[in-house]
Parts: structure tokens; sequence; C-alpha cells
């Protein structure tokens, strides 16, 4: 076998953003991009020699080609063992999980995740570590540092290989093992849940419908609901991976998994609806006409934890994003247990879960997850609903009702400004660094603003410190505006704004969330500026 030692110069803008390298699948396409930024992640890890690789990704286009090219590089710089999803399919969480379970050093998961895909769209790679979580904010420093001055990668020049079938060979010094995605994953589902209980909770007519959105959580959704759980058939929609999700955006919110809203909001709704994303990482909960946010889905898990059998000895902690509501911190109060904020972004989780210190995490943006793996994960936060609902033999509806009646209700919706000219968004960020210390004491559509900072973050684990991390403004009862520049786009800025109100009940719990939020929605434009910045007048996806 031949290796060639490819001469490259750096090139610009290879910094991971909140999850990974995302960019436009022609961009990834472009002569040496991707294998300078993968020669750079081995570069980072002190050289594959000797090690051990797991690769997948969520079908996008370009994934298998790109895999291609990751194998002979790997081959080239003496891999001993690389472990793939046959046809370079792997949902993120399974991935997580495989790197655990067969204690890889590490994994290379190729996705953009929740953005679109195709040769227009979005492309994206990401390295995870040897305990299946994202690679930290230090690794993906040093990554981004080798990327600057690269000037060489190797490939072995070699035919593709075939990664469609289940099997294994030997080329060089390296293992490759093709595998089948599922079988892993399913079997770590099955130890997390009582499969006995949902499958009785099927069998007595419950109804569920699951939008795979043309994603990696077809293959997935079917073989465990349908085939192990025995949900009936076409209880998973969209189920067939494709390269362009459909021409879709793979991301469950109910703007995007509009069919599935109308199914659950139509005539004769099934009982339960999800929806997953582009890696599978990511869902969304809707009952029979009732949405869940993911804000108030994680604290209802974790009300609920009791109820599963895998975590019935309750949790240990819990971990929020900042921007996501508040409503898991008054069931943390509840149950006396620890609850942290992180930044946004699950690699800020992997410590804590590390650690022992939390059990159950997630983030306002769809993604719940736990210490079985080290990333989120969209069918583990479906079995885990399917668990306690099996249990609890209530509705959607009646569980929520019953946790705002308990808990108070946290109204919760996200305005996301997309594709802003970056400047536009730079300025307002500024703008309100810059009134930061003037707003605490102000009054402003009868809301008393009691604290305003920048948020930072210190990892308890390993001592380090991550800044501006999103502008936050705390008004006095509870309600919060939140404004961060979103890391996974591809195009100009996105502003996120995150707009939260608490009404304590036991009145109000019932109100539309616009309606509820309305006074915060108006003090969020009026103190960013943004219309006159931007030049926006309304949110491109409110979720
Ligand atoms: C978004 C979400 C964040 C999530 C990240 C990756 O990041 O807000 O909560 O962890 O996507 O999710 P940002 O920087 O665009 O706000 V996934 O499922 O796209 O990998
Ligand atoms: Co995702």
């Amino acid at each position: 076998m031949h290796i060639k030692t490819v001469s490259t110069t750096p090139i610009e803008g290879q910094k991971p953003g909140t999850s990974g390298l995302r960019m436009k699948t022609r961009v990834f396409m472009q002569p040496h991009y991707l294998e300078n930024f993968v020669q750079s992640i081995f570069n980072a890890i002190g050289g594959i020699e000797g090690k051990s690789l797991l690769l997948g990704g969520d079908g996008r286009y370009f994934n298998q080609q790109a895999i291609q090219t990751i194998v002979k590089m790997a081959i080239a710089g003496g891999a001993s063992h690389l472990i793939i999803g046959a046809e370079g399919i792997m949902s993120t969480p399974a991935a997580s999980a495989i790197i655990r379970k067969f204690k890889t050093n590490g994994g290379i998961i190729l996705s953009a995740s929740h953005n679109a895909g195709g040769i227009d769209e979005d492309f994206g790679i990401k390295y995870n570590l040897p305990n299946g979580g994202p690679a930290t904010a230090r690794v993906s420093d040093r990554i981004f540092a080798y990327t600057l001055e690269i000037d060489q990668y190797q490939i072995a020049d070699l035919d593709d290989i075939d990664i469609i079938t289940i099997g294994e060979t030997t080329i060089a010094e390296t293992r490759i093992q093709i595998i089948d995605p599922v079988a892993d994953y399913a079997e770590l589902m099955e130890t997390l849940f009582d499969f006995d209980a949902i499958r009785e909770l099927f069998k007595s007519g419950f109804r569920i419908k699951f939008d795979a959105m043309h994603a990696v959580t077809g293959p997935y959704a079917k073989a465990i609901l349908e085939g192990q759980l025995g949900a009936e058939k076409d209880s998973v929609i969209n189920a067939v991976p494709l390269p362009d999700f459909g021409g879709g955006h793979p991301d469950p919110n109910p703007i995007h998994a509009h069919q599935l809203m109308e199914i659950m909001y139509g005539d004769d709704a099934p009982d339960f609806g999800a929806a997953s994303d582009g890696d599978g990482d990511r869902n969304l909960i809707v009952g029979k006409n009732c949405y869940v946010t993911p804000s108030d889905s994680l604290a209802v898990m974790a009300a609920n934890a009791k109820l599963v059998s895998g975590y019935r000895k309750g949790l240990k902690g819990v971990a929020r994003s900042m921007p996501t509501s508040q409503a898991l911190d008054r069931v943390a109060k509840k149950l006396d247990i620890p609850a942290f904020e992180t930044p946004t972004g699950w690699k800020y989780f992997g410590n804590l879960l590390d650690a022992n210190k939390v059990t159950l995490c997630g983030e306002e943006s769809a993604g719940t997850g736990s210490s079985h793996i080290r990333e989120k994960d969209g069918l583990w936060a479906v079995l885990f609903w399917l668990n306690f609902l099996a249990n609890r033999k209530q509705s959607v509806a009646e569980i929520m009702a019953d946790h705002w009646k308990t808990y108070g209700r946290n109204y919760y919706t996200r305005h996301d400004y997309e594709a802003v000219e970056s400047d536009a968004a730079n300025n307002l960020m500024d703008g309100l660094r810059g009134k930061l210390a003037i707003f605490p004491g102000h009054t402003i559509n009868g809301l008393a603003i009691i604290h305003a900072d920048e948020f930072s973050y210190h990892d308890p684990v390993d001592g380090s410190n991550a800044t501006a991390q999103g502008i936050r403004i705390l008004f006095d009862g509870g309600s919060r505006i939140i404004f961060r520049l979103s890391g996974t786009g591809t195009e100009g800025a996105t502003i996120r704004v995150y707009l939260e109100s608490f009404e304590p009940g036991p009145e109000n719990l019932d109100q539309k969330p616009e309606d509820a939020l309305a006074d915060i929605i108006k003090t969020a434009s009026q103190i960013s500026n943004l219309e006159e910045l931007t030049g926006r007048t309304a949110p491109d996806v409110k979720t």
C-alpha cells in the first residue's frame, strides 16, 4: 500500500463552533478542506497511530465520500481499529454509546445536525472524546490551532473500501469493522427502560407518531418502537434517511416538524407524538393537542425520573444550559438535588456527567440526555416519556397541567433571526453589553430589571472558564431575556432571543405562551434596538 504525503496550507475559518465544524457542503468538498481538518484532529490527539476510532454520520450528502477519505487517512496514520456504521450511518447518541462500549479512543461524527443537507446546504464534522462526548473547548481549541499551522497530511492510496456490508477486514495495520448502527444502541435502551411496560401500553391501544424527518433516527425508531415495542405499523413517519432529508429542515420544532404537529392537533390524533433531528440527538415531544416545550419536557422528565426503570434510584443532580428555562431548577429544589447552569452546547455537560455530579441534563433547543452516554439523545427521551406514561396512565396534557400546578409554569419561547448581517448582529450584542451596568433598577413595560450580565461559566470539574456565553437580563419575579449569537449557522449571524416569564399559579397556568410573554417580547425588542439595527420586524423561527 502506498501512503501519499500531500502538501497543504492552512485554510481560514476551521474553528469548531457550538458543535463541531459546520460549513456549506461545497466548502467541505473543496480540495484539502476535509483532509486539513481531519489531520488536525489526528495531530491534536497526538497522532492516530495505534488508536481506535468510531466513524459514522447522519447520512447527509457527502457523508459516505467523507468517510472514505477519513478511513484512508486513518489507515495512512496507522490506526489500529476503525468501527464504522454500515453505509456510514450512525446517530450521534449511538456513536457516543459505541465509543463507550468498545472503549475506542474517540470518534468522528459527520453531521450538521439540525441544519439542512444537500450539495447547496450544510455539512459538518465533529470529534468526540473517549468518554463518548463532544470535544471539550480545550480540545477544540487545540484542533483549531493545528488547522492554522498544517502543512501536510497523509492518505493511503487505495480504492474505496466496502462500508455497506457488515463484516471485518484488515488493511495494513488497521482492522476495519463495519457494524449495524442500531443493535448496540437498542441493547443499551433495553437496559434503561421497562420495555415490557411500554409494550403493554401499546397493546392497550396507546398510539404514537414519531417523525424521523428523513434523517438518521428512522432506522432506530423503526427497530425499537415498531419492532421491539410493538407500536402499530407506520408509527414512524419519514423513516428513510435521505441525503437531503427530503428537502426539509431536520430540526424538530413545531415549525419544521409541521407535518407531525398537524397530525397531533388534527382529528383522531394519536396519544403521543415525537420527532428527532438530522443526527438523532434532539427530540420534540407533543401530546394530543398539547405541545411540550423542550424546557418543560426536561423538567417533567426530572420530576418523573423515579418512575422510569433505569432511574428508579433518583437523580444525582441535574444541569441545563443557561438559556434553558428555569423550570428544571424548581424540580431540583423540590427533589433537593444540585442544579447546574452551563453555557449552550453539550460539551459543557461532559465533565459534570463524568464526575457523577449530574444524571440528567438538557437544553431548550430540544436536547435531553443522561449519564447513559455523553451526548443528548432523541429516541432515549421518547422512551423515557413512554416509560413514565406507562406508569402514570395519564395523557400528556394531564401530566403538564399537574406539573404546572405543582411547580408553577415557566412560559417560554425562543425567537431566531437568521442570516442577519454579521456586523448588525455584533452591534446589537455590543449595544446590550454597553448597557449592562445601567439596566438594573430600571422598569420597562412594568418589568423591573434586577440583574444584567454576560454569562460566564467556571467548570467545577476541570477549572476551565468560558466567557461571553450570552447576555442575560433578569427581572423581578423570575422572568428573563437572553440574547446570544448562534454557533452552528453557516450564513451571516443568527440572533437567538430567549424569552421566559414565570407564573406561580394556581391561576393563569393556561395562557397562550405568546400572551403570557407579550410584555417580555416587547421589552426584548425595545432594549436591543433589534428592528433598527437589523431591519427585521419579525423572527424567522419561533419555537
Ligand atoms: C444550537 C443549540 C444548542 C445545541 C447546538 C447543537 O447551538 O442552541 O443548544 O447544543 O445547536 O445541537 P447554537 O449555537 O446554534 O445556538 V445539534 O442537535 O445541532 O448538534
Ligand atoms: Co443534532
